[in-house]
C-alpha cells in the first residue's frame, strides 16, 4: 500500500504529536537507581526539594551558611528550600518550575503552599506500582544509570546479581581516571596490584579492574566527565589512563565511551554537588580523539554553550561521534531550543536530542515534559517546510525519524558488530 501523504498543517501536528506520544523513550543518561538499590533509589518531595540544582538557588536566596545547611536533616533542608524558593519567592527558574510540573502532572494540589500537605499526598500515592506510574507519566521505557564501583555506597549493590531491562548499567570512571591517587588505594584494597605511579604493571592492573567490571555489569557504555582544560597532549595521569587503559579496553569490548566535557568541579566546595560550574573546553581535543582512535565510538555532550557550534560541526566529520543531550545548565528552554535547532540543521536526524540527568525518580516527569515539546516543535517546522515545497511526507517517515531520535540512534550506536 502507498504511504499516506500528509497534506495539511493540522494533519502534520496531529500525526507528529501522536507519534511522539507513542514512542517510548530510552533515557541515555540518568543518576536513577531501582528500588533494589535501597537508599540510593531517591523519590518523593523531600528528595525532589533537596536536588542540588535547587540547593544552589536556595543559597542565593537565604543567608544560611552552607555549613549550617548541611547540618540540617533532609526534611529540614527540604523545608528551607520550599520556603526560600516557593514561598518567599516565585518559582520561575527551570528547576523550580520542574517541581511545579511534577505536582501538576501527579495531580498534587498545593493551594496554601503547605509542604506538609504535599508530603501527605506523595505518601498516599506510594504503592507497588509507583515506579511504573512515573515511567508511564514520562513516557520513558528504559533509563541508563550512572554506576561507579569505586563508590562505597554503591559497590555493595553492584556486587549483587541485579539485572533489569528497565535500568541499564553504564560504567562511570570519574574516580578512576580523574582521581587516580585515591582510586589506586581502593583498587589495592580490592586486590589489584596497582601503585600511585603509572607503571606498566599498574596500567595492566587498572585495565583488569575495568574489564572485570565490564564483564560483571555488561554496561551499555563506559562514561567519563572531563574538565574544560582537558587535552590529549598532557602527561596528566588522567590523560595517560584514558589513552592507555580506557580507550583500548573500550575498543576491545566494542563499548562506546561517553564523554561529558566542561564541568568545572567544586568551584565552591562548600556547596558539595551544587558547587560545580562550567568552563569553555577545547573541541580540538575531541576531534583529536575521534581521529586518533577510529576504532573507538564516542558519545559526547559538552556543557558550555560556546562549545556547541564547533562540536556540532565536528560531529559532521566523524561517524564515530554521536552527540547527546543538552546537559545540566543547558537543559533550559532557551538552550534546548537553540542547540536542538542547530543540530537538526547541521546533522539531520543523526543525534540524540536529550537525556534527563534525573537524580530523583519523579524528575523524569519534568525533564521530559519540558524538553519534548520543544524538540517536537522544531521537527514540526522542518516537516512543514518540506510539505510546503511539495516534498511527500508520510506518517511512516515521521515515525521512523522520531524513533531514531529517542531510541534507535542510541541502540544502533551501542550495538556491537
Ligand atoms: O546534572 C547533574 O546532576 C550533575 O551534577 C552531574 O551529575 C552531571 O550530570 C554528571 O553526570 O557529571
Ligand atoms: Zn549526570
Amino acid at each position: 500500500m502507498e504511504p499516506v501523504r500528509i497534506q495539511s498543517e493540522e494533519q502534520l501536528s496531529q500525526v507528529l504529536s501522536q507519534t511522539v506520544k507513542d514512542t517510548k523513550i530510552i533515557d541515555v543518561h540518568t543518576h536513577l537507581f531501582p528500588e533494589q538499590f535501597g537508599d540510593l533509589c531517591l523519590a518523593g518531595i523531600d528528595e525532589l526539594l533537596t536536588y542540588h540544582y535547587l540547593i544552589a538557588e536556595t543559597m542565593r536566596q537565604t543567608h544560611v551558611p552552607a555549613e549550617r545547611f548541611w547540618q540540617l536533616s533532609k526534611g529540614e533542608q527540604a523545608e528551607l528550600v520550599w520556603s526560600a524558593l516557593f514561598v518567599q519567592n516565585s518559582p520561575v527558574s527551570e528547576a523550580t518550575q520542574g517541581i511545579i510540573t511534577i505536582l501538576q502532572t501527579m495531580g498534587i494540589t498545593c493551594k496554601n503552599r503547605d509542604l506538609n500537605e504535599i508530603r501527605r499526598q506523595f505518601a498516599a500515592m506510594r504503592n507497588a506500582e509507583y515506579i511504573d506510574m512515573i515511567f508511564e507519566y514520562a513516557n520513558v521505557e528504559k533509563v541508563v544509570m550512572t554506576n561507579d564501583p569505586l563508590d562505597k555506597r554503591e559497590v555493595k549493590y553492584l556486587s549483587g546479581a541485579y539485572r533489569s531491562e528497565r535500568f541499564l548499567y553504564s560504567l562511570r570512571l570519574d574516580q578512576l581516571v580523574n582521581h587516580w591517587q585515591s582510586a589506586a588505594v581502593t583498587l589495592q584494597s580490592m586486590g589489584y596490584p596497582v601503585k600511585a605511579e603509572l607503571t606498566a604493571a599498574t596500567l595492566t592492573g587498572a585495565a583488569k579492574f575495568l574489564k572485570d567490571w565490564i564483564e560483571k555489569l555488561q554496561p551499555v557504555y563506559v562514561a567519563l566527565s572531563l574538565p574544560p582544560d582537558f587535552s590529549c597532549l598532557t602527561a596528566a595521569s588522567g590523560t595517560i589512563l584514558l589513552q592507555e587503559v580506557v580507550l583500548p579496553v573500550c575498543a576491545e569490548y566494542q563499548l562506546p565511551l561517553a564523554l561529558m566535557v566542561g564541568a568545572k568541579r567544586a568551584v565552591n566546595p562548600e556547596l558539595k554537588l551544587a558547587g560545580d560550574a562550567v568552563g569553555k573546553a577545547d573541541v580540538g581535543a575531541i576531534i583529536q580523539l575521534c581521529s586518533t582512535y577510529p576504532q573507538n565510538k564516542f558519545l559526547l555532550t559538552m556543557l558550555s554553550r560556546e562549545d556547541q557550534y564547533e562540536l556540532t560541526v565536528a560531529a559532521r566529520k566523524f561517524s564515530n561521534l554521536m552527540l547527546f543531550g543538552c546537559w545540566w545548565f543547558l537543559n533550559t528552554p532557551q538552550f534546548v531550543d537553540e542547540i536542538t535547532r542547530m543540530r537538526f540543521e547541521l546533522l539531520g536526524t543523526s543525534f540524540i536530542p536529550q537525556h534527563s540527568d534525573c537524580r530523583v525518580l519523579e524528575h523524569l516527569i519534568y525533564k521530559w515534559q519540558h524538553s519534548l515539546p520543544r524538540i517536537e516543535q522544531i521537527l514540526r517546522e522542518k516537516y512543514s517546510q518540506l510539505i510546503k515545497k511539495s516534498w511527500p511526507v508520510a506518517a511512516e517517515d515521521i515515525q521512523r525519524d522520531v524513533n531514531k531520535l529517542f531510541r534507535e540512534n542510541f541502540t544502533t550506536f551501542i550495538r556491537k558488530s
